[in-house]
């Protein structure tokens, strides 16, 4: 089954890792170096069987990224609350007012002018994608801004006008804006490969996609950044008439948060069961105009959720 080789890394981690202090004062254990490689062939998923993997959020997540968004308040609209620890605790820290989590995310929600000074997270993911900031010099010397770079659109166009390039990239880490950003990206490198078709009549060529993550939640984040950077995949996949290839997955710094032993334990007890697909319903126009209701998931039937404190 798929999921093996998350629930070994997970042992393997938990295990063998080398335990440390870490910036957020919760504690890891931590390994330097991992792989994971997952076929998507036939509308297959890396999704988590072990315990409920909310992948709409996730996709909400995903989509979100896609419109070059980096304030919360769209996600805090749908209801998605992965994002919200961090604007708070900004919010916190910068003011001083003690505000509960729950009522600054209801002030973010309700106060569109709240939202937009305090609920942004700096030029994070979206940004980057989408319109990498630029500079030109003029005439005179000195230099300006230039047009933003779409990273994901060029991507789409490349994959379709030079598939065997070796340079279909999606790039977050933007050396320049590290210090503006709530996080610097995590999951900072998608880089895509065409594997050309396998001589039969009417087999499309297949689209591999490595993701480098420079820092890795393995019980928290790791379930959403592999569904996400699948999805991802499919999405491009389709709008470039290919199949879906391979997921290769790969970690830097992957972790277990010492606070999270109750899930581990709980999850590692755990058998897989299961395949679940995902159904792609519509072809719509252009990368960046899918929806949630575009997504359908087939054969999921998780165990039960296991809830755990995110270490902000
Ligand atoms: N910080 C840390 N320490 N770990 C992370 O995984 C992380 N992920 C971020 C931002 N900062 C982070 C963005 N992604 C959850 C999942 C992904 C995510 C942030 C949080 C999370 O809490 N998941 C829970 C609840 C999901 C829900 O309520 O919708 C889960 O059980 O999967
Ligand atoms: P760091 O910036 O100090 O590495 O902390 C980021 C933490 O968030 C780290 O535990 C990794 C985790 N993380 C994920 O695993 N996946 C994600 O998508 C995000 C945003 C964060």
């Amino acid at each position: 089954h798929y999921e093996r080789q998350y629930l070994d890394l997970m042992r393997r981690i938990w295990d063998g890792g080398s335990e440390r202090a870490d910036r957020t004062g919760v504690g890891t254990r931590s390994i330097c170096g991992a792989q994971l490689r997952f076929d998507l062939e036939g509308g297959a998923m890396p999704l988590l069987t072990t315990k409920r993997v909310y992948w709409k959020t996730a996709t909400r997540e995903m989509l979100w990224f896609l419109t070059g968004d980096t304030n919360i308040r769209p996600l805090v609209l749908q209801g998605v609350k992965i994002w919200n620890e961090w604007p708070h605790a900004r919010y916190v820290r910068e003011t001083g007012d003690d505000i509960a989590l729950d009522a600054f995310v209801e002030r973010i929600a309700e106060d569109e002018a709240f939202a937009k000074r305090w609920g942004d997270l700096g030029p994070v993911y979206g940004k980057q994608w989408v319109d990498w900031p630029t500079f030109r010099y003029r005439k005179d010397g000195l230099y300006e801004q230039g047009p933003g770079i779409n990273q994901v659109a060029d991507v789409v166009e490349s994959l379709r006008t030079n598939p065997a390039s070796r340079r279909h990239i999606i790039e977050g880490w933007n050396v320049a804006e590290l210090d503006r950003m709530a996080l610097p990206p995590c999951h900072k490198t998608y880089q895509f490969h065409v594997a050309e078709d396998r001589g039969g009549e009417g087999k499309a060529a297949r689209l591999n996609c490595v993701l480098y993550q420079r820092s890795c939640d393995v019980a928290l984040g790791l379930p959403f950044n592999l569904w996400s950077a699948a999805l991802l995949t499919r999405m491009i996949a389709q709008q470039v008439d290919m199949d879906p290839g391979e997921l290769v997955w790969m970690g830097g710094d992957v972790h277990l948060y010492l606070n999270h032993a109750h899930l581990i334990t709980e999850q590692l007890s755990r058998e897989p069961n299961g395949h679940p697909r995902l159904e792609i319903v519509r072809r719509p126009p252009t990368i960046f105009d899918y929806g949630i209701e575009d997504f359908v998931v087939h054969d999921y039937a998780p165990q039960p959720p296991i809830k755990a404190p995110v270490a902000v």
